[in-house]
């Protein structure tokens, strides 16, 4: 039997890779710019594999004139001009709910390692300040905290619910009030979620319609003891106002796996003493980046078989 072309398009672990090439004939490149380098008969291609956080544009697609899907690894699917694809009669998938867990789980970490000052804590015991100095300054509680989620999707759901049964007050915004447990708050403005909480945690989607989302003002809401933990996208925080009120004291301290520019982050995030620093891992675990890969090619097994697509996002 004759495989069909498949291109994949950014970075693929080799378990992926070998997957892929077990069922289609497959050409791997880094990046979209590089679709003109292919062979005539790979341009051919129908589908495409996504795994990148660099840009595939409508200019990108003219270039593959049979193209249907683009299958994407990843629940943020902000790379893709979704609209384009659209335009071009391009279905496009993503890979949600299997990264739920893995993502709210290492909000709520960070969210405890940066209120119990983990990082200075590890560091206090290396260092041998224990021994010179005696006991570390007094850290924060983060059980029975006041915490608001911007951004009540499935992953803020997931976060909020660890918080709740760490007996906080769960507050949260998003675009209507959504079906919680009783005694949750909700708030039609994100400043005014800011301003009700100890700590705000954003879990909204990418792209242009939250773009600076977290605003100066709601960033200035959360104020000199807040914290904000961000597992979202960095583009959905106002990241060189979030830079000024953490330098002067305005915000309390940040928790974030997120930036703009990843992975060539700011370097005054390095200064910085009450920030924790994660490289973008919220889903970076053998068991979700394996489930993700396998609903990636779910999706295109779906597609090639002519079958309803399983996570479909236009
Ligand atoms: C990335 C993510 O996909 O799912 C998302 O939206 O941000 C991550 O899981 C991952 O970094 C692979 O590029």
């Amino acid at each position: 039997m004759t495989h069909s072309t498949l291109i994949a398009i950014g970075k693929f672990r080799e378990t992926d890779i070998d997957a892929m090439r077990a069922d289609y004939d497959l050409h791997l490149i880094d990046d979209a710019r590089k679709i003109a380098d292919l062979p005539a008969q790979a341009r051919a291609a129908r589908a495409v594999a996504y795994s990148s956080h660099s840009p595939i544009t409508g200019k990108d697609m003219d270039l593959l004139p049979g193209l249907e899907i683009i299958a994407h690894f990843g629940a943020g699917y902000d790379s893709i001009d979704v609209p384009a694809a659209s335009a071009r009669g391009v279905k496009v998938t993503n890979t949600p709910d299997v990264l739920n867990d893995d993502v709210a789980d290492l909000a709520v970490a960070m969210f405890i390692m940066q209120a119990r000052e983990m990082n200075g804590a590890d560091g206090w015991v290396r260092s041998g300040q224990w021994a010179e100095r005696g006991a570390m300054p007094l850290a924060r509680s983060a059980s029975a905290r006041t915490v608001g989620i911007c951004g009540l999707g499935r992953i803020g759901r997931e976060i909020a619910d660890r918080l709740a049964a760490m007996k906080c007050e769960i507050h949260y915004h998003s675009r209507s009030p959504k079906d919680v447990p009783e005694g949750w708050t909700y708030h039609a403005d994100p400043v005014a979620l800011a301003s009700a909480v100890d700590a705000c945690f954003v879990a909204l989607v990418g792209g242009a319609e939250t773009e600076g989302y977290v605003s100066a003002a709601v960033i200035e809401a959360l104020g000199p003891t807040g914290v904000l933990v961000n597992i979202s996208r960095g583009s959905t925080v106002d990241e060189a106002a979030m830079l000024d009120a953490l330098e002067n004291g305005r915000l309390g301290g940040a928790a974030l796996d997120v930036f703009l520019d990843e992975p060539h982050i700011d370097p005054r995030f390095r200064a910085l003493k009450n920030v924790l620093l994660a490289p973008h891992i919220g889903s970076a675990t053998v068991q979700t980046r394996n489930a993700m890969g396998q609903l990636q090619r779910d999706n295109l097994a779906a597609f090639f078989a002519g079958k309803p697509l399983l996570t479909a996002v236009n």
